[in-house]
């Protein structure tokens, strides 16, 4: 609990052992509930997690939206904290973003990774591709947003209700903040966060992931 709301944390797993263990060791005590969706993965990252006390919940279908989905489902809490399990994202900034949320009267508040200030965190490529597609939605919804493509949100668990989130691959992270701006009844705020060097493998595929992005964007405004 933190000030009377009680928080879940999601986290989306494919083979991220060594990542998931960094996260959860750090898990502020004030969380009621961790849920590792365990997207099929090869390693022992189901093992670890059960074994640091959060609740494992399998997506066999492999996909970063599929695993979001699964997790949604099962989470209990007023609010939903979410991060990916390669430990990039600063858990250690919890309830820094739980202040923020409250602070700025919101309903969900996106964590954007930039500036980024540590060099390694992220190539030039990626950064490019990050600001190419942050324009495009920025441009495409009417609502400038520096960081489309971050995996780190603080939301009550209630607007998930009026959403419509159909992505099952990483187009699902701009997805849900459309339909986040789109409602006019939800509260979008964003303010910066630190972002590390993952540990482990990454699974994005640059060009393919931020090519489907591109066409999600398009399609999302035009053909809905
Ligand atoms: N790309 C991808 N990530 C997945 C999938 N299932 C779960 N994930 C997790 O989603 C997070 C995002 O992937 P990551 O490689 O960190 O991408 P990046 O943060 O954009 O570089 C990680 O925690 C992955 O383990 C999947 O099918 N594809
Ligand atoms: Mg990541």
């Amino acid at each position: 609990m933190y000030k009377d709301l009680s928080i879940t944390v999601i986290i989306p797993c494919l083979n991220e052992e060594q990542g998931v263990e960094k996260i959860l060791r750090a898990m502020p005590g004030f969380v009621d509930e961790v849920v590792v969706v365990d997207n099929n993965s090869t390693d022992r990252t189901s093992e670890v997690a059960a074994s640091l006390g959060a609740k494992v919940v399998r997506e066999e279908v492999r996909g970063y939206g599929r695993a979001y989905k699964r997790g949604f489902a099962s989470a209990t809490s007023d609010l939903i904290i979410t991060l990916d399990g390669d430990h990039s994202y600063p858990v250690d900034a919890l309830s820094y973003l739980v202040e923020a949320f409250l602070h700025l009267e919101v309903d969900f508040l996106n964590a954007s990774r930039f500036p980024v200030r540590d060099s390694r965190a992220m190539s030039f490529k990626n950064k490019f591709g990050n600001l190419v597609l942050s324009l495009v939605m920025s441009i495409l919804f009417f609502r400038w947003i520096r960081d489309s493509q971050s995996g780190m949100w603080v939301f009550r668990r209630s607007i998930l209700e009026g959403m419509k989130l159909e992505s099952d691959g990483m187009a699902f992270s701009e997805e849900i903040k459309i339909e986040a701006i789109l409602n006019p009844r939800v509260r979008f705020g964003e303010i910066s966060i630190m972002y590390s060097s993952r540990v482990g493998e990454t699974k994005l595929n640059a060009w393919r992931d931020g090519f489907q992005n591109i066409v999600f964007l398009l399609k999302k405004r035009f053909l809905r």
